[in-house]
């Protein structure tokens, strides 16, 4: 209850002091989004593009292997490592027919020498892609939210994923808050990742970002459930599915097979 009346408040503040243009739209974006999707030979026709971005190391690369339903070691896997490892952008396709088209890219991460977080959005001509998959650390960086506020801009789908749940509850398994990893306890420690990021985008004060969903969930579990193998633990894996799901399938009447 007090979630709500604090989610409420926040609304009518909202709506009195809402500026009259608080989404600052860049000039020739229509210009722009064409040329980007150029650059990077899109296919916008026959296919719904996703882009995974986000730090490096924080695990979009385990990520699209989970959504794929294959192992690290796959011979058609993204690579994934414990240093900077995707150096090039690289597009991933599903085998299902279900899903021929849905196409996820699987970009470098951000905050390294050779991949500068100030000029990512830009660099890497994300404003060409139909969703953006913003993959968070522990807590929501700076370069994070302002790659958020860069898409909507442009008028993106965008959601934030928390992956690697899976290791906040073996620390507490390990530092003894807890007996066992069961949905209980996945449940309270999401319930406490969930407010903690409602409270970090309110610190943030843009309006804009309050309606970007925020799926928490381990990668190793997603991959589980998309094998039809018994995960560990489940944590957001369906709704994320869901969203990806719900935004591939009803855009531009794209021809499904
Ligand atoms: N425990 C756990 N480890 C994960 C998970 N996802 C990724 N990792 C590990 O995190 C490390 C980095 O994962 P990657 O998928 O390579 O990260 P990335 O974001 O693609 O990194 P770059 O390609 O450098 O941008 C690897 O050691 C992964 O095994 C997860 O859900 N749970
Ligand atoms: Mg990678």
């Amino acid at each position: 209850m007090k979630q709500f009346s604090q989610s409420r408040n926040d609304f009518f503040d909202y709506v009195k002091n809402k500026p009259e243009n608080d989404i600052v739209v860049p000039e020739n974006l229509e210009e722009t989004i064409q040329k980007a999707k150029r650059d990077l030979k899109l296919d916008t026709r026959n296919c719904y593009n996703f882009a995974f971005i986000g730090h490096t190391c924080s695990g979009k690369s385990s990520l699209i292997n989970a959504i794929r339903g294959l192992k690290d070691d796959h011979p058609k896997a993204a690579k994934v490592g414990i240093t900077e490892t995707t150096h090039e952008i690289q597009p991933y396709t599903f085998e299902d027919p279900q899903y021929s088209h849905v196409k996820i890219y699987d970009i470098p991460g951000a905050g390294t020498l050779t991949h500068n977080a100030e000029s990512y959005y830009h660099d890497k001509c994300l404003c060409a892609f139909d969703c953006l998959i913003i993959l968070t650390q522990d807590t929501l960086a700076q370069d994070e939210i302002n790659f958020a506020i860069q898409s909507l801009r442009y008028n993106q789908s965008i959601a934030f994923v928390r992956s690697k749940c899976d290791i906040v509850l073996y620390n507490a398994l390990i530092k003894g808050e807890i007996s066992q990893i069961d949905q209980q306890a996945v449940k309270h420690y999401i319930s406490e990742m969930s407010d903690f990021y409602v409270e970090e985008i309110q610190r943030v004060d843009k309006p804009e970002l309050c309606r970007v969903p925020c799926f928490f969930l381990s990668a190793y579990s997603l991959r589980n459930l998309i094998r039809g193998e018994k995960p560990a633990a489940v944590y957001h894996e369906k709704n994320f599915i869901d969203y990806m799901q719900a935004k591939s399938k009803w855009s531009r009447n794209i021809q499904q097979h």
